[in-house]
């Protein structure tokens, strides 16, 4: 059947996605709790090649230690029966109330100390049940006072999170490396690491002995929610080498965090992500990290995630028609005005460039005429997204 997902495909999501229970600020749960097993079932049985979770999303915070093994004994075997990886583990370091000011970043030492010896934990986790990538997210890294923390002691706390995370990894020899995600605000006023440029300029300082261990998380709708051009920012980190995953999903920009499904949104900018990852061969997962609408009943959970996946598949198609449309490749390679002479000159630095770089005269008029032809590029594009073409 068209679009139906294949597992090299690689479509995953998070437990806590599908698990959503509708509450929010202004309302109760409106669906019941959702076994993290017969969760992880039905992701398999849609056709996701992995699943994401949150230590909490599993075992449930403060279970016993033989709870804890138990329920990992179980996931493996779901996980065995229904051909599904654990492409990716992450640690809840916002939801409790002893993170109510933060974790990395509170000014209680107990506080970072705890937030740390959790996250080994789910590192330890995560390495058993075979995922590659650990997400940071710091939710509650931020604040509302701005009195009440020193930022520049926040960036330095969070550092030597990272840094110390980073080095158990290596030393423990775990086949896993560490994406940090960026998010503006919500549910802090304000959080540290707001943008994936953010994130990128600190990874820059991480101590070199780990910083290859260290990327970026980036998600859409975080993107949207700091007005930022998300193809360009996740385009930056993929040249940086620094995209270690990316969450997908839809968002209307500068409101709260909506987690729409993939695809919802801006088609274009969907169609440009889908391109951008698949023009260089992205090889992570294709992770899904979005919320099912409040009104949506118990089955229609899994629809959200199906309906993602679907949306991708679709543009995966559109991508494939827009690198094989002879017009818009026509075009694109007319845009590229090669001149071997020039590219060499500027190409290095070196005295020699330099200097025949000054002597060299340019007809300016000639080259600010040349006609571009972004009107039929654009209308080319959107044609080919509506079917018009
Ligand atoms: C959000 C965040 C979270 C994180 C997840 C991983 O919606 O604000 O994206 O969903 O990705 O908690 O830690
Ligand atoms: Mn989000
Ligand atoms: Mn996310």
């Amino acid at each position: 059947m068209a679009y139906e997902p294949r597992k090299e495909d690689r479509f995953t999501t998070g437990l806590w996605c599908t698990a959503f229970s509708g509450r929010e600020v202004f309302g109760v749960p409106v669906r019941p709790p959702l076994d993290p097993l017969d969760n992880i079932r039905g992701l398999a049985r849609i056709g996701c090649y992995g699943f994401a979770y949150h230590d909490d999303d599993l075992i449930p915070f403060g279970a016993s230690a033989s709870e804890g093994e138990r329920i990992i004994g179980e996931a493996q075997k779901v996980m065995d029966g229904e051909g599904i990886k654990n492409t990716m583990a992450t640690c809840n370091l916002f939801e409790q109330p002893v993170f109510k000011d933060g974790a990395f970043t509170s000014n209680d030492a107990r506080i970072r100390a705890f937030a740390i010896q959790k996250s080994l934990k789910a590192i330890d986790l995560g390495a058993r049940l075979g995922a590659s990538v650990y997400v940071m997210w710091g939710g509650r890294e931020g604040l509302e006072v701005e009195a009440s923390k020193n930022p520049v002691d926040s960036v330095k706390r969070y550092r030597e999170a990272v840094e110390f995370l980073a080095h158990y990894i290596r030393g423990q020899g775990y086949a896993m490396r560490i994406a940090i995600e960026p998010k503006p605000n919500e549910p802090r006023g304000d959080i540290f690491l707001a943008t994936i440029g953010h994130v990128l300029a600190f990874i820059s300082t991480l101590d070199p002995a780990i910083r290859d261990l260290v990327g970026v998380n980036p998600e859409i709708q975080h993107s949207r929610m700091a007005g930022m051009n998300t193809v360009h920012e996740v385009a930056q980190a993929l040249e940086m080498g620094k995209l270690y995953h990316f969450d997908l999903g839809a968002q209307k920009p500068t409101r709260y965090d909506q987690d729409l499904r993939f695809g919802s949104e801006d088609i274009k900018e969907s169609f440009f992500i889908v391109k951008l990852l698949e023009d260089h061969g992205w090889s992570g997962p294709r992770h899904f990290d979005v919320k099912p609408y409040r009104p949506d009943s118990v089955e229609e959970v899994f629809d959200l995630v199906a309906g993602c996946m679907r949306s991708y598949l679709v543009l995966r198609e559109k991508v494939q028609r827009f690198n094989a449309d002879a017009e818009i490749q026509t075009m694109l390679r007319q845009l590229q005005l090669d001149d071997d002479e020039l590219v060499g000159m500027t190409r290095a630095y070196s005295s020699e460039n330099v200097g025949a770089l000054k002597a060299r005269s340019f007809n300016l008029s000639e080259m600010a005429e040349r006609k571009l032809g972004y009107q039929r590029l654009d209308q080319l594009v959107f044609d080919l997204l509506t079917g018009a073409r």
